[in-house]
């Protein structure tokens, strides 16, 4: 999952007294531990554009006759017209050290017309497609948590909304999914969502995002079905309704700063035939940190758990 970092700075300080001790014990402990690869004979190694970040995300794509890997690499420079630094998903074959670059999108930045003036009102430049990588079937989602758009306010407001784009058809179509790119701007709405920071397909095969920095940091869960996606694009328009498409609402502001929605995994715990959804909110609970499950059906929360250690930062990446 993506953990691309532009959330506001944590609260919670590291001890800064530790440092002989601690120093001793990682020299010892190098001393006595050595690196060693699973399989030396039949490896594959696979390397990408310098200082990309490749591997940043990685993803399995493919059944079980045919794997290949797909590779985030989220500061990678692609062919889009003026874009620096986009970030991008390779495609790699299981048994081949060639990958390929995947065109989830070629555009630029897009320009309107605002009273009178072409104006820029997105910014892809250094928005870290590829931070967040999953695949189902023949679908791949790909995430630029760092997305950010100029909202269609008067004053121009940078939000960073995030974004994300969904290849279906075996890479045959491609559409971009940004539900946190609304009129609810700046930080009291979805503005600082990041949406896509996290991201799963349930087995189903629905798309689930978490955007931990929407409704001042309290942040939230999206979800719709990729049919949802699909039937709802439309390249012209900037603001899209996904009919169908579910998400957490704002609460109360003692659950602002709590980053639900850092990390997502899908899962069933209610005994329904509904697969619910799992999240880490780090800074949930009083900074205790929480993991909560939430009602696949209607996002409604089933239940929290929680550390025992302030600023434990429970849980920045889930695996189901
Ligand atoms: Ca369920």
């Amino acid at each position: 999952m993506g953990t691309a970092a532009a959330l506001s700075p944590p609260r919670c300080g590291r001890a800064a007294s530790v440092g002989p001790v601690v120093a001793a014990a990682v020299l010892v402990l190098a001393q006595l531990c050595a690196a060693f690869n699973l399989d030396t004979e039949g490896r594959v190694v696979y390397s990408g554009p310098r200082g990309s970040y490749f591997g940043y995300s990685v993803e399995f794509f493919g059944n079980s006759s045919s794997v290949s890997l797909l590779i985030g690499a989220p500061k990678a420079n692609t062919s889009q017209p003026n874009v620096t630094e986009g970030g991008a998903v390779f495609l790699c074959p299981g048994s081949q050290a060639n990958c390929s670059m995947i065109d989830f999108d070629k555009q630029g930045d897009r320009y309107f017309y605002i009273n009178g003036v072409n104006t820029q009102v997105e910014f892809k430049s250094h928005q870290w497609l590829g931070a967040t990588v999953r695949s189902h079937g023949n679908n791949i989602l790909a995430c630029a948590p760092r997305y950010y758009w100029r909202t269609e306010h008067d004053l121009p407001f940078s939000d960073i909304t995030g974004t994300c784009y969904l290849s279906v058809d075996g890479l045959k179509t491609f559409v971009e999914y940004a539900p946190c790119r609304t009129e609810r701007h700046g930080p009291v709405g979805q503005g600082y969502c990041q949406g896509g920071f996290s991201a799963d397909f349930t087995k189903d095969g629905r798309v689930v995002l978490g955007g931990p920095g929407s409704f001042y940091w309290q942040g939230q869960l999206i979800s719709a079905t990729t049919e949802e996606i699909v039937k709802a694009y439309y390249p012209s328009y900037f603001l899209l309704s996904v009919a169908g498409q579910i998400q957490t609402r704002q609460v109360q502001g003692s659950y602002d700063d709590s980053y639900l929605g850092y990390s997502v995994a899908g899962g069933e715990f209610s005994g329904d035939d509904d697969e619910d959804f799992v999240t880490g909110v780090p800074k949930g609970l009083m900074l205790y940190g929480a993991v909560s499950i939430l009602n696949g059906r209607d996002l409604t929360s089933l239940v929290n758990l929680t550390g025992e250690q302030v600023c434990a930062h429970l849980d920045g990446v889930l695996f189901l």
